[in-house]
């Protein structure tokens, strides 16, 4: 479905037997160079979800330069990327990932209404969701406020935002604690995005 111009949700994306050897790699980016580390917002305040990111790295609020990668992207999951494009749009508009950031949602954990301002390129982002099911709100381009829409976000959905929608405020005010299905191998939540920084 379409929830803004731009931005297409496509529930239960991902086989199930594709989001356990997601969910598997993800484990494993945490124990190579790089761990799940908690974002400290400019006012002091610290995130409860927990992060990481391949390729051009992120740091909060800025991506650094080529050269500090510490674990490359993947092909796989650059081909993942693209094929999620064809299946949102048709087509996949020369997309080329150049990082992903690995968001992970323990107990608790919320993710406040952002923008995402800090890629330089005006391709679209790819949101993979696995585990636990979230409340995931979309805005509007002006503020945090209203006008939103809420939408459950379910293991194995992709959402693409892209046009319009990809300069909208959105953030995560609740996940359902428990809801990702047993055999999963997860407990909490995890959202991939990928994304063309443009640097
Ligand atoms: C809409 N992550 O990492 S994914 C983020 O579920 C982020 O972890 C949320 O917001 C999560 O920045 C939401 C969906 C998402 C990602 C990027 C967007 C939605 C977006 C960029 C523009 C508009
Ligand atoms: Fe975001």
């Amino acid at each position: 479905s379409a929830p803004a111009p731009g931005a297409v949700h496509v529930p239960g994306w991902l086989p199930f037997a594709r989001q356990r050897e997601l969910v598997a790699a993800c484990r494993e980016f945490g124990r190579g160079p790089l761990s799940y580390e908690a974002t400290v917002l400019p006012g002091g305040g610290v995130m409860s979800v927990r992060s990481l990111c391949l390729g051009r790295r992120w740091e909060p609020y800025r991506y650094l330069g080529k050269e500090e990668s510490l674990v490359e992207l993947p092909g796989w999951l650059v081909d993942l990327g693209r094929d999620a494009l064809v299946e949102a749009y048709g087509e996949h508009g020369e997309f080329a990932p150049d990082t992903a950031l690995v968001n992970f949602y323990g107990d608790g954990a919320r993710m406040g209404m952002h923008q995402d301002r800090e890629e330089r390129s005006p391709a679209p982002v790819v949101s993979l969701s696995l585990g636990d099911t979230c409340v995931f709100r979309l805005g509007n381009t002006e503020d945090r406020g209203r006008p939103y829409t809420d939408v459950e976000l379910v293991s194995g959905d992709l959402f693409v935002f892209g046009g319009p929608s990809r300069f909208a405020y959105h953030g995560v005010p609740k996940v359902y604690a428990g809801t990702a299905a047993p055999g999963l191998g997860l407990r909490g939540r995890l959202n991939i995005t990928l994304r063309e920084t443009g640097l």
